[in-house]
Formats: structure tokens, C-alpha cells, sequence
């Protein structure tokens, strides 16, 4: 069966952000029946929501997989708690891992437990660029080109801090 291709988003600003999203990288890409097919560069960025919590690394990795996106919801949890996964009680307070379903082909799904596309990658410009980076012809689900998306998003201060990203 041809695969599903998934856009993932890595964040995290506690514990060694750049560090997290290494360790989540290798476990991305042992999952069973998936391929990590490319990462972004890592790249720092100011938070979204409370300004009194460090900067964080985000990322956005691309990956063929043979699971249901609910299945990749799983096991994109199971990681996050591996990596004892920590969120104060803060609403959009720090976090040690994030790891967001951004895209699953060209689905669209709104269910309690998951809503694809991410609902607020297209306010977000360490979502975008980082997507922009692997995928410059991406087309949304909604119509619209990812290019155009971000073409209406400041980088707010959004700096590459390691390029040419490899994972074990
Ligand atoms: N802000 C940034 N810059 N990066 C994130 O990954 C991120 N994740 C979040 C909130 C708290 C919304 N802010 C963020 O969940």
C-alpha cells in the first residue's frame, strides 16, 4: 500500500531543548511501519503565549508511514511521555516535548481526540517556515499553498540555530 505522508512538529524549550528533539528524531525513526523521510533545520523561536518562559527549538519532521494518523497519535504520545514529557498547569505554558500531527495527507479530521490539519499552524511561524523548508510546493488542505500561508507570517524573530539535521 502506498504510504501516508505526515508532517510532524517538534518543540520543546525545557531540559535541553535541542537535546529533546535529537532523542525525539531517533525515536521517530524506529516507529514501526514508518520512515523518517526528512527534518528541517532546528531553529529558535520566541513563545507563543506567555513571554515569561524560554525561547523555544522547533522543528518539522516529514514521514511515510503505514499507520492510521489515530495509530501516529499513539505513538507520537508514547514518545512524549518516554521522554518524561512535563507541562506545567499554565495554559500554552513551557513543555519538554511537543510533537504535533501538522498534516496526514490531505485529510481532514476533527474528532475530541485529534484535529488535522494542526488548528493553529497557519497563525504559527515555527510551523510554517520550518514546513516551507522541506516542502516549498506544499498545497493545504483548505486550497490554499503553504507558500502563500506564509507569505502573510512574520518570522517574529525566528533564527536558524542548526542546519543539516541527521538523526541515528
Ligand atoms: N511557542 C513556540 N515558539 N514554539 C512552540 O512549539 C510552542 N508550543 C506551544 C505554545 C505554548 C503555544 N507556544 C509555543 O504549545
Amino acid at each position: 500500500m502506498t504510504p501516508h505522508i505526515s508532517y510532524i512538529g517538534l518543540g520543546s524549550n525545557l531540559s535541553k531543548p535541542t537535546e529533546q528533539l535529537r532523542e525525539a528524531l531517533s525515536a521517530l525513526s524506529k516507529l514501526e511501519q514508518t520512515q523518517l523521510t526528512q527534518c528541517s533545520s532546528f531553529y529558535a523561536s520566541k513563545p507563543m503565549g506567555p513571554q515569561d518562559q524560554p525561547d523555544y527549538v522547533n522543528a518539522v519532521a516529514e514521514i511515510h508511514t503505514q499507520l492510521t494518523a489515530f495509530e501516529l497519535l499513539e505513538a507520537l504520545q508514547k514518545i512524549e511521555h518516554e521522554q518524561g514529557r512535563q507541562r506545567k498547569n499554565q495554559h500554552w505554558g513551557p513543555r519538554t516535548l511537543d510533537l504535533d500531527i501538522l498534516l496526514f495527507d490531505q485529510q481532514q479530521i476533527n474528532s475530541t481526540l485529534l484535529t488535522v490539519p494542526h488548528y493553529g499552524m497557519k497563525e504559527r511561524e515555527f510551523v510554517l517556515y520550518p514546513l516551507h523548508e522541506i516542502n516549498p510546493q506544499l498545497l493545504l488542505p483548505c486550497g490554499n499553498s503553504l507558500i502563500s500561508v506564509l507569505n502573510n507570517i512574520s518570522r517574529n524573530g525566528l533564527q536558524i540555530i542548526q542546519q543539516d539535521v541527521t538523526w541515528e
